[in-house]
C-alpha cells in the first residue's frame, strides 16, 4: 500500500501541529505506523492522498451514520452556504433542530446547542451544579466526556489510548469534586453517595460505554442509577454524544427505557459538522442564561451551516428509521468476527447495538475499565494493521468503538468478514 504522500504530509504536520494531528487518537500511536491523510470520502468509503481506498468503520467517530457526502445532506449544505455562513443571531433552523431533538428524545424538554461534545459536557456540569447547589460529580472510570478539566479523570478514548487518563495540567483543585465509580458496579456508586450525602450534583455516564472499547450496561445497572438518583436528589446525566441517534433514534435512553434528567449529544446531530448539545428537564434547563443565571455562551453555537447538516441528517433518520437494519448488520459482522476468531483459537469478546459495535481480545467478558485494560492490545494492533493493509479502516485503538453507516452494503460487510479471517490469523 502506497503511503508516500501521507508520510510526507505527516512529517510536515509535525512541524506545526502537536503530534501532527488535531486530535490525539488520530495519530495511530497505539497501533504503530503513521496516520493516513484522507483526501475525500463517499458513502462507506475513504480515499487517502496516495489513492488508496478504505471501507470506513470510524465514520468520523460516529458522526457519519448516513455515510460520507450523502447527497441530501450535501444539498442542504450547499443551499445553506448561499444564505451566508454565520450571523451570531437566532435562526429558524436552530428552532427546528431543537424541536427534532425533543421529538426524538422527549426527556430533552429544553436544549442548548454548542459546538462539540466537550462543550456540552462543560455546560451540563455547570447547570447540574447550578441547579442543585451541590459541587460533586460522579463519573465512571473509562468513560470519556471530552477534554474537560473536571472530567479528565480516568478518562477513556484517546486519554487511555495514550496512557494519560489523568492529564497533566489539570490542578488537583479542579478535580477534587470529581468522584470515580466503576461501570456496571452499583455498589461503587452507592458507597460514594453514602460517603457524600447532599454533596453530589450529578452522576454522568455513557449509558453504553464507547470510549474504553464498547461495554454494554448490565441488567438493572441503569435502573439502579435512576433509583439511586431519585432517592438522593442527584441528577442522572446520560452522555449520548456517541449513542444518541446511533444505537436508536431516541438513543440509549429509548433502547433501555431509562429517563435521565439531563443528556448530552454531538456527532450525529451535526451530520459531520461541529455541533454539540446539552438539554433535559425544563426546570433544570431554565437555569441556563439568559433564562436563568447559569452562564454559558458560544460565538458559533447553532451555526446555520452546521445546523443545516444536522437537520438534514436527523430528518432522514426520522423518515428512514435505519436502526433495525443497522442492528442486523452489526450483529451479523460481530458474529462473523466471533466465529472466525474461535476457529483460529483467539479469545474474542464482541458487542453490537444498533449502528455501533466493539471487540476485545479477551478470554473473559469485559464489564468495566479494569477488564478493558487487561485485554490484549498488542493482538488488537496486529489485527488493526492487517485489516488496514486489506483496505479496512478500523479505529486505531482498542479503547474505541466501531461504527456502521446506512451506506455500508452487505457486500461491504462480507468483504470485511473475509478480511478479518486473514487478520485474525495475523493476530494469532
Ligand atoms: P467532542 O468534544 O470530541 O466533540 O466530544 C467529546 C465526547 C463526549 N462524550 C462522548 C461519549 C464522546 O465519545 C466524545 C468524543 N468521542 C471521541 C471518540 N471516542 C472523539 C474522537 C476524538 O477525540 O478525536
Amino acid at each position: 500500500m502506497q503511503a508516500r504522500i501521507s508520510s510526507e504530509l505527516f512529517q510536515r504536520a509535525q512541524q506545526r501541529i502537536p503530534g501532527g494531528v488535531n486530535s490525539p487518537v488520530r495519530a495511530f500511536k497505539a497501533v504503530g505506523g503513521n496516520p493516513i491523510f484522507i483526501k475525500r470520502a463517499q458513502g462507506s468509503r475513504l480515499y487517502d492522498v496516495d489513492g488508496n481506498e478504505y471501507l470506513d468503520y470510524i465514520g468520523s467517530w460516529g458522526a457519519m451514520i448516513l455515510g460520507h457526502a450523502h447527497e441530501q445532506v450535501t444539498a442542504a449544505l450547499e443551499n445553506a452556504l448561499r444564505q451566508g455562513t454565520s450571523f451570531g443571531a437566532p435562526t429558524a433552523g436552530e428552532v427546528r433542530l431543537a424541536e427534532l431533538i425533543n421529538e426524538a428524545v422527549p426527556s430533552v424538554e429544553l436544549v442548548r446547542l454548542v459546538n462539540s461534545g466537550s462543550e456540552a459536557a462543560m455546560g451540563v456540569l455547570r447547570v447540574a451544579r447550578g441547579y442543585t447547589g451541590r459541587d460533586k460529580i460522579i463519573k465512571f472510570e473509562g468513560c470519556y466526556h471530552g477534554s474537560v478539566d473536571a472530567l479528565l479523570v480516568k478518562a477513556g478514548s484517546g486519554a487511555t489510548t495514550l496512557g494519560i487518563p489523568d492529564s497533566p495540567g489539570v490542578p488537583d483543585s479542579f478535580t477534587e469534586h470529581t468522584l470515580l465509580a466503576e461501570f456496571n458496579n452499583l455498589n461503587s456508586v452507592l458507597e460514594l453517595v453514602e460517603t457524600h450525602p447532599e454533596e453530589i450534583a450529578g452522576i454522568i455516564l455513557e449509558p453504553v460505554a464507547g470510549n474504553m472499547g464498547m461495554i454494554a450496561p448490565e441488567r438493572n445497572f441503569l435502573q439502579g442509577l435512576r433509583d439511586l438518583c431519585d432517592r438522593a436528589g442527584i441528577l442522572l446525566i446520560f452522555d449520548e454524544v456517541m449513542t444518541g441517534f446511533r444505537v436508536d433514534f431516541g438513543g440509549a435512553q429509548e433502547l433501555f427505557n431509562i429517563i435521565p434528567d439531563l443528556s448530552l449529544f454531538g456527532k450525529v446531530i451535526g451530520g459531520g459538522l461541529p455541533v454539540g448539545a446539552y438539554g433535559g428537564r425544563q426546570d433544570i434547563m431554565l437555569k441556563v442564561a439568559p433564562a436563568g443565571p447559569v452562564y454559558q455562551a458560544g460565538t458559533l453555537s447553532g451555526n446555520p451551516i452546521a445546523v443545516a447538516a444536522g437537520l438534514a441528517t436527523l430528518e432522514l433518520l426520522k423518515t428512514e428509521n435505519p436502526y433495525p437494519e443497522l442492528a442486523r448488520k452489526s450483529a451479523w459482522l460481530t458474529q462473523e468476527f466471533q466465529s472466525t476468531a474461535t476457529q483460529v483459537g483467539l479469545p474474542l469478546q464482541t458487542v453490537a447495538m444498533g449502528g455501533m459495535f466493539g471487540m476485545f481480545f479477551s478470554e473473559t467478558p469485559v464489564r468495566n475499565y479494569q477488564d478493558a485494560l487487561q485485554s490484549n492490545t498488542a493482538r488488537f494492533s496486529k489485527f488493526f494493521q492487517s485489516m488496514l493493509q486489506q483496505g479496512i479502516y478500523l479505529a486505531p485503538s482498542a479503547f474505541e468503538s466501531l461504527f456502521l453507516s446506512t451506506a455500508h452494503s452487505d457486500g461491504d460487510l462480507e468483504r470485511t468478514a473475509a478480511a478479518a479471517r486473514v487478520a485474525f490469523e495475523a493476530a494469532a
